[in-house]
């Protein structure tokens, strides 16, 4: 049994285990994938928090333009759906030894298809963390790749970028050890009140290597851990 365990982190640990957000479901349809979708060819992570890459992904996994904007009604549910390959099905979304927090943020922008990304501009609008013993990235694997992310209603209409994000700590014990996956979806939102103005945070810059929700060793956890999110606070409407 233990070797199997050590086993299973070495496979955690490969090429074969990463994961892309690769579609999205809006308004009932999922759209095909790489469709409104900024997607690498490679799945591979990025590990340096500071990097202009933790925007919107980027090399070492270039990503492809897509020429799509996708409709999203202010506060209907969407879902990131999460692909080991961009050829993957829903059985085969990311190795399940890759545990961590799950997020998801919008940036309103100009134009959704050219922006970058990098900078100030980004609200957090979902995350999970580690609840009764389960990590969110494995929520996701049960739930056939689909990270449901809730539009706020109270924000402004117009194009956004929507950053999904999944996190795996299984290298986390030493700095720059968790692996970062993310996509940016290019989205206009209708319907949205425009009532509340979210506080915004640069990317890179919401996260650092010593934060305590990516620079820790999951494999020795005490009973009464509590895992804190990497992140600005949750916006919420009012
Ligand atoms: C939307 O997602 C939220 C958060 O996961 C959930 O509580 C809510 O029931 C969902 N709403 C619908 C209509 O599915
Ligand atoms: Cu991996």
């Amino acid at each position: 049994m233990k070797a199997t365990i050590i086993l299973a982190g070495f496979a955690a640990s490969t090429a074969s285990a990463h994961t892309i957000f690769a579609q999205l479901t809006a308004g009932g349809t999922t759209y095909p994938v790489s469709h409104g979708i900024r997607t690498p060819s490679y799945d591979g992570p990025q590990t340096d928090v500071r990097s202009n890459n933790m925007a919107c992904n980027g090399p070492p996994n270039p990503t492809k333009p897509s020429d799509k904007t996708i409709q999203v009604i202010a506060g209907t549910n969407v879902s990131a759906v999460w692909r080991h390959t961009l050829e993957s099905g829903p059985n085969d979304v990311m190795d399940p030894g890759h545990k961590g927090p799950v997020m998801a943020y919008l940036k309103k922008v100009t134009d959704a298809k050219s922006d970058k990304g990098v900078g100030d501009g980004w609200f957090k609008i979902q995350e999970g963390g580690y609840t009764n013993g389960k990590w969110a990235t494995n929520v996701v694997i049960d739930n056939k790749g689909n990270q449901v992310i809730q539009i706020p209603s109270c924000i402004a209409n117009g194009q956004y970028l929507l950053r999904a994000e999944m996190v795996a700590l299984h290298g986390a014990r030493s700095t720059n050890g968790a692996q970062l996956y993310m996509e940016c979806a290019q989205i206009e939102i209708t319907g949205g009140t425009g009532t509340a103005t979210p506080k915004t945070y640069s990317i890179p810059g919401i996260y650092k290597s010593n934060d305590p929700g990516l620079l820790l060793d999951i494999y020795s956890l005490k009973s009464n851990f509590q895992y804190i999110i990497p992140g600005p606070p949750l916006f919420k409407c009012p």
